[in-house]
């Protein structure tokens, strides 16, 4: 059954792998399976045909038959489930992965997303000078934790898994930042996701989307 994602249609990154469809990309290039991309415009993403697939008008989806998914947790979760590759067969290692899983979009996304909007959206703000550096340093309470736990292991909980390619994919948001690089043990855990030949598959793909045309 044909496998089909949303994408943005022209992503604001101009294509540097930060939107979300990165990781569903990734984690189908981990398993190798295939998939179609149907692109869709910021009108369209709050139109009803896109809102019955995702309720809040945002990218990505997941559509494969009659079922349909939004939430990148909860889509790299149900390719991890189906195909072999993401996920320790063990149950209790397993369990770790899906942890870390939630752990990269719940204790680490939403202080790294909010640092975004401080620096992109309220950058011009009278009161962002004061406010940044208190968000700056939510994400490094979070980084200070995550930096530790992972040491000098190359993976989260033992070999990769898509605990691993929620929390680099979550990680690849604060590059711009500077943030990541004051911590060289998750920067090198970054590049090391990012160097996987899967994710090379998916940033290329997702970057061909939004290459200006030629000539
Ligand atoms: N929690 C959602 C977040 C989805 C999300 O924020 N998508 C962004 C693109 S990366 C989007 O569609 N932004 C446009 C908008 O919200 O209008 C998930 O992980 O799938």
């Amino acid at each position: 059954m044909t496998i089909v994602i949303t994408a943005f249609e022209r992503s604001p990154d101009g294509g540097k792998g930060l939107a979300r469809d990165t990781r569903i990309r990734w984690a189908l290039e981990e398993v190798g399976q295939p998939y179609d991309v149907r692109l869709v415009s910021f009108r369209a993403m709050k139109e009803p045909a896109h809102l019955a697939l995702q309720p809040f008008g945002q990218i990505p989806t997941y559509e494969e038959g009659d079922l349909v998914l939004f939430e990148t947790g909860a889509i790299v979760l149900h390719i991890a489930e189906r195909h072999a590759g993401l996920l320790p067969g063990d149950p209790n290692p397993r369990a770790r992965a899906i942890t870390w899983m939630f752990a990269a979009v719940n204790s680490l996304e939403p202080p790294i997303l909010e640092l975004e909007t401080a620096r992109l959206l309220e950058a011009n703000k009278p009161w962002n000078k004061e406010r940044q550096p208190l968000v700056e340093d939510r994400v490094r309470s979070r980084m200070d934790k995550l930096s530790r736990r992972l040491g000098d292991a190359n993976w989260l909980d033992g070999a990769f898994s898509a605990g691993d390619l929620m929390m680099v994919s979550v990680l690849l948001r604060l590059k711009s930042s500077g943030i990541l690089d004051e911590y060289p043990n998750l920067a090198a855990y970054v590049a090391r996701g990012e160097a996987r030949p899967a994710y090379q598959r998916a940033f290329n793909a997702q970057l061909a989307v939004n290459k200006p045309p030629t000539g």
